[in-house]
């Protein structure tokens, strides 16, 4: 749970810094099970019968690179969202990774007390989650560089996320490290305090396919830079302006960032399946099969290449 101090810096920064709240038995199931989806598609890519595949002599970090270099499509099978688009989806490759140490961290007790000290003891994990596991910059090629989930973020709110219907909706984000994050290898920069200004429209930017908020909004304002070490977290209020620095070190910088809100608001981004992950009131809700969950996914899916889904799958501020 969080002190009160740590409550009031949350609150008065819209941002808290929360070192060490995982720790190797927590982080170790993600590494491995990361690996085995690594080594699954470097199998599926050599049967295809390609012949660059990087093989399993390379460090997970090494290997994942070289994909991303050769292979950059590989990004979308390591999310653990299904990818952000509202028409032209191929069913091929529209797919997320829902694979069950990924679910141990979205239920994991040490980051849920975290959470139920800023939104009380109801907590709804919210669909709108993302991996991010960037190489380095110097080794990307120019088309992964734009993948924000690679390359790195410019100034945004979460609310830029998700759909109108969850602006009132009390969403905190939990950035998670998963490898150290330095100035150095793309940590994350805050805005001391822009939570209180309100959401901000936001607006194409340099980062294709990303929208920021404007450039006189931001101008003047430096940030503070986020450190973080392996297992530490870092909450975000939704409408605290931040963003991440490129990866200009030599070393892999992995993330996930995940969000979650009060049981019965709005996730904001209704295509997607979010799950009661704590219920102090009612425990029998609280989902913990990884088959359930990952078949909830498998059913969104199925639902929006169908076109049973007609509404938008996420907010595309880009193209209105
Ligand atoms: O990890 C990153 O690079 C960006 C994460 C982020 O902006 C977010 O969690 O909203």
């Amino acid at each position: 749970m969080l002190s009160n101090d740590q409550l009031e810096r949350f609150n008065r920064d819209g941002y808290l810094l929360v070192e060490d709240v995982l720790d190797e038995a927590d982080l170790r199931p993600v590494e491995e099970e990361y690996a085995a989806v690594l080594e699954a598609y470097a199998q599926r890519l050599a049967a295809a019968g390609e012949s660059d595949v990087p093989g399993s002599e390379l460090s997970f970090a090494d290997r994942y690179t070289a994909m991303v270099r050769r292979h950059p499509e590989c990004i979308d099978e390591f999310n653990i969202s299904l990818p952000l688009m509202n028409r032209g989806i191929d069913p091929d490759t529209y797919h997320a990774h829902t694979g069950p140490a990924v679910l141990g961290l979205l239920t994991n007790t040490k980051i849920l007390d975290v959470v139920e000290s800023v939104i009380g003891s109801e907590i709804a994990s919210s669909p709108v989650q993302q991996v991010r596991l960037k190489p380095p910059l110097a080794r990307l090629s120019d088309e992964s560089v734009a993948h924000s989930s690679v390359g790195n973020t410019s100034w945004h709110q979460d609310t830029v996320a998700v759909l109108p219907e969850a602006l009132s909706t009390d969403q905190v984000t939990v950035w998670v490290a998963i490898t150290d994050a330095s100035e150095e290898n793309g940590c994350l920069v805050s805005i001391p305090g822009s939570h209180r200004e309100g959401a901000h429209r936001h607006v194409p930017g340099p980062i294709p396919r990303e929208p920021t908020v404007p450039v006189d909004i931001i101008a003047g304002r430096e940030g503070e830079p986020l450190p973080a070490r392996r297992g530490s977290i870092v909450l975000f209020d939704k409408q605290n302006i931040h963003c991440s620095r490129p990866n200009l070190s030599d070393q892999l910088r992995w993330s996930f960032d995940i969000r979650y809100h009060p049981v019965g608001q709005r996730s904001g981004r209704p295509a997607f399946p979010g799950f009661v992950a704590r219920s102090r009131s009612n425990p029998a809700t609280e989902l913990r099969d990884p088959v359930a969950w990952s078949r909830l996914w498998d059913d969104a899916r199925e639902r929006i290449i169908t076109g049973e889904c007609d509404g938008p799958v996420f907010q595309d501020w880009l193209s209105e």
